[in-house]
C-alpha cells in the first residue's frame, strides 16, 4: 500500500528533539527523509542519556525512525557542494539550528531559493521576531516563556513545568502542519515558501485557554471553576489552578485505594452535569440531586472542594481501575492515572501500534511510542532509526556520485 507523503523528499537538518519529531512523523506518512548530521559527532542526542555504552540511546533512537542517515561536514566547501546537490533533489528542508547558524553556515533563504525555488525551508526557533529572537531554547524554557508553567502547578507552589514536551514534540508537530500545508500550496503556486513554528508560539498555542481566562479574570476578578474561589484569592494574573479542569465542567484529582503506598493510586473525576444525578447516586449522596445547594452547577461551584472531598471518600475505596468501570457504567468521565510502566504494560496500546516493539542492530529491542494519527489509507510501519552515516554511500549515488568520488569526498573529510 502507497504511503500518504510518497514522493516528498525532506532534507533533515534537525538535532535534539523538536525537528526530530516533527521529520519523523513526515517520515511515518511515507516521506524519504535524509537526516544530514556533523561528519563523526552527529545528533548530539545519539550520546546523551545513554543507558547502554557505546549504543544509540534511546533519545536518539526514538526520535529518529524510519529516516536515512547520511554525515556532511557542511562547513568544508565540498561537503557544501554536497549538501547543495541535496537541496536541488530535495522537496523541503527542515532546520531547528539556533537562529543564524544556516545563514553562517552560507545557505540563507535567497541562496536556497537559487537552488531551488520549489524548496520548503521550515524551521523551528525558540521565539519569532522580537526581542528574544536571536536566543537558544530548549524545552522548559519555551514551557516558562510559552505561559504554560506560570499556570501550571498549585496556588501556594511555585511554577512548574509538565512531562508532555509540549515546547519540543508540540512545536514539531505544529511545524509538521505548516510543512504538509506548504507542499500543499506548492501544488498551485509552484513555489517554495518559508515556514517557521517558535516554540513560544506554539505552548502558547496549547495554553490558549489560559489567555481566554486571562480576559475573563480581567473583566469579572473571579472565576468560580478555579480552587482560587471561594477559598483563597485572585491576583492580576491567571493563577496556577492545581489539577483543576481547564473547561467548564469540575474536575480533580482523587486518590484510590492503595495511594498511600501507590503514588499513581488516583483518579481524575469530573462531575459532568448531566451525569450529577448518577455521581450521587454512587456515590451514596443521593440527596444532593435534588438539594438546591448541590443540585445546579452554579450551585455546586462555591462547594467543590467539598464535593470532591465526599467523592474521594467514595474513590479512596476502589482501587482507579474499579472506580473507572464502576464510573464508566454510568457515563461519568473520568481517567486513571497511569503510569508510564502501565501504559508500556497495557496491550491495546500495542495493538493500535502507538506503543511499538523496534529491533536494533546494536541495542537489541526496545519500546517505543509509534504514530499517534492513524490514516486508514496510509498505515504505519515503524522502523528502526539509523546508525550514524550510514546511508551516506548509498545516497551520494542517487545524487550521481561515483564511487570513486565518494571515496575522495570521504578522504577529504567532507562526509
Ligand atoms: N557540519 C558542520 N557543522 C554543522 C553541521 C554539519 N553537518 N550541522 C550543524 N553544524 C554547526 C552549525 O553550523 C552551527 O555552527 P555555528 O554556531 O558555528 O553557526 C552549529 O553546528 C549548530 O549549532 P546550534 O547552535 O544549533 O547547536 P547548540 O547545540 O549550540 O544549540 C539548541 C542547540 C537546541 C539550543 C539550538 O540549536 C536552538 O536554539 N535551536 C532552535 C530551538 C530548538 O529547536 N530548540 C529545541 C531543542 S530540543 O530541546
Amino acid at each position: 500500500m502507497g504511503k500518504a507523503l510518497d514522493g516528498v523528499r525532506i532534507l533533515d537538518f534537525t538535532h535534539v528533539q523538536s525537528g526530530p519529531t516533527c521529520t519523523q512523523l513526515l517520515a511515518w506518512f511515507g516521506a524519504d527523509v535524509i537526516k544530514v548530521e556533523r561528519a563523526g559527532a552527529g545528533d548530539i542526542t545519539r550520546e546523551q542519556l545513554r543507558d547502554i555504552p557505546d549504543v544509540d540511546s534511546l533519545y536518539f533512537t526514538m526520535l529518529n525512525h524510519n529516516k536515512r542517515s547520511v554525515t556532511i561536514d557542511t562547513k568544508n566547501p565540498e561537503g557544501k557542494q554536497v549538501l547543495e546537490a541535496l537541496i536541488q533533489k530535495c522537496d523541503v528542508l527542515v532546520e531547528n539550528f539556533a537562529p543564524g547558524a544556516l545563514d553562517r553556515m552560507g545557505f540563507t533563504w535567497e541562496r536556497i531559493q537559487e537552488l531551488n525555488p520549489r524548496m520548503i525551508v521550515a524551521s523551528v526557533k525558540g521565539f519569532g521576531p522580537g526581542p528574544y529572537e536571536d536566543c537558544k531554547v530548549y524545552e522548559n524554557v519555551a514551557q516558562c516563556a510559552g505561559g504554560a508553567a506560570s499556570t501550571t502547578g498549585f496556588d501556594d507552589g511555585p511554577p512548574v513545568v509538565t512531562g508532555a514536551q509540549i515546547g519540543d514534540s508540540g512545536t514539531g508537530l505544529h511545524l509538521a502542519l505548516g510543512i504538509v500545508t506548504a507542499l500543499y500550496q506548492r501544488t498551485q503556486t509552484g513555489r517554495g515558501q518559508r515556514v517557521l513554528a517558535a516554540m513560544q508560539d506554539g505552548v502558547l498555542n496549547l495554553c490558549r485557554v489560559k489567555l481566554r481566562d486571562q480576559q475573563r479574570l480581567e473583566r469579572t476578578g473571579v472565576m468560580k471553576e478555579y480552587p482560587q474561589y471561594p477559598n483563597g484569592k485572585f491576583g492580576e494574573a491567571v493563577p496556577r489552578a492545581g489539577n483543576a479542569s481547564g473547561g467548564g465542567q469540575p474536575g480533580w484529582i482523587l486518590k484510590c485505594k492503595g495511594w498511600e503506598t501507590d503514588p499513581n493510586a488516583y483518579i481524575y473525576f469530573i462531575t459532568q452535569a448531566p451525569v450529577w444525578a448518577k455521581i450521587c447516586n454512587v456515590i451514596g449522596k443521593e440527596e444532593w440531586a435534588t438539594d438546591p445547594d448541590y443540585a445546579t452547577p452554579a450551585a455546586r461551584l462555591p462547594r467543590l472542594k467539598d464535593i470532591f472531598a465526599e467523592i474521594e471518600r467514595w474513590t479512596m475505596t476502589k482501587t482507579k481501575f474499579e472506580a473507572m468501570q464502576i464510573l464508566n457504567k454510568y457515563d461519568i468521565p473520568c481517567g486513571p492515572i497511569l503510569s508510564m510502566k502501565e501504559i508500556a504494560e497495557e496491550p491495546s496500546l500495542r495493538q493500535t501500534g502507538t506503543i511499538v516493539e523496534v529491533d536494533h542492530p546494536t541495542r537489541g529491542k526496545y519500546l517505543t511510542v509509534g504514530n499517534p494519527i492513524k490514516l486508514s489509507d496510509s498505515p504505519t510501519e515503524v522502523k528502526r532509526s539509523p546508525l550514524l552515516g550510514e546511508h551516506t554511500d548509498e545516497v551520494m549515488a542517487e545524487l550521481g556520485y561515483s564511487p570513486e568520488q565518494i571515496s575522495a569526498l570521504r578522504t577529504a573529510g567532507a562526509i
